[in-house]
């Protein structure tokens, strides 16, 4: 499946959102999705505008938001909208089914009720997902599991980052894909598993053209390594692009074409080997 183009993966997932987001990919002609770490819902729907054009999906950290009021979400969803990308909450749940059902339906932001893509560690095993399948499901939402993360002495690795691929693929419906380091497909399986159509999305965070690192354990690839080496499908990208100073709007564009150049080309390169 890393070969073939995402119109073409579009047309054989059956979950909406990641149908949704393979399309939008397509369409935008960008595999590039920014993390809008920051902490006012000025600047946080300030760069959402700016970005929008140039990019797949908006990774949000909603619980970062100090003046979070409702009003945000029809914010962001009219952005959404208005430049055709799609949202992902990077909850990052972790927790019994019953009370990850609640956080994902409930609380202050429901993010089941506005996030196309949401994500969960594996590590309480498959009742997180029967939790948050139970809301989401239904909503025509998709779960990405953490199957790999960008840090130093990351623990997600070897048999854990197996399971989870095994997790993955008995819950197809709904757990559309996961953030790792490079593409899962086949990994984990038994020698007579047949896993060569299978076709899971990779997001990949820890992307940065500039820096190695943040100095707290954040790791940066490049695009062309997560995409073209790994078999990434989607680079995340957060203070490589609105970094240096959330109000330079000029430098924020010129990053994010940036980024997504580098990502397009990256996969160019993937589908039709020189
Ligand atoms: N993120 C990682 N690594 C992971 C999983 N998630 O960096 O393994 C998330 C972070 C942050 C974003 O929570 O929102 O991706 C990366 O931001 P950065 O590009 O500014 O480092």
């Amino acid at each position: 499946p890393h070969r073939r183009t995402y119109a073409q993966r579009a047309l054989h997932h059956k979950n909406p959102a990641a149908k949704l987001l393979l399309e939008t990919i397509e369409r935008k002609q960008s595999n590039l999705a920014v993390s809008v770490d920051v902490a006012s819902t000025k600047d946080f729907l300030a760069i959402i505008d700016v970005v929008g054009p140039f990019v797949c999906l908006v990774k949000t950290h909603i619980d970062i938001i100090e003046d979070f009021t409702p009003s945000l979400i029809t914010d962001l969803q009219a952005l959404s909208a208005k430049h055709d990308f799609v949202i992902f909450e990077d909850r990052k749940f972790a927790d019994i089914g019953n009370t990850v059902a609640l956080q994902y339906s409930s609380g202050v932001h429901k993010i089941a009720s506005w996030s196309h893509l949401t994500n969960a560690h594996p590590v309480p095993g498959p009742s997180i997902i029967t939790g948050l399948s139970s809301i989401g499901l239904p909503l025509g939402r998709g779960l990405l599991l953490l199957a790999e993360m960008s840090t130093k002495g990351s623990l997600a690795s070897g048999s854990y980052t197996e399971a989870a691929v095994q997790m993955a693929r008995a819950h197809r419906d709904f757990v559309v894909g996961f953030i790792a380091q490079r593409r899962m497909d086949g990994v984990g399986a038994g020698p007579n598993e047949a896993t060569t159509e299978e076709d899971f999305l990779v997001l990949t965070p820890g992307v940065g053209l500039d820096v190695k690192g943040d100095g707290m354990g954040q790791q940066y690839r490049t695009p062309r390594e997560v995409v073209l080496e790994s078999g990434s499908d989607v680079i995340i990208v957060g203070r490589g692009i609105y970094g240096k100073d959330p109000s330079l709007v000029d430098n924020i564009v010129a990053q994010a074409k940036r980024y997504k150049e580098e990502g397009w080309a990256a996969y160019l390169a993937r589908i039709e080997p020189a």
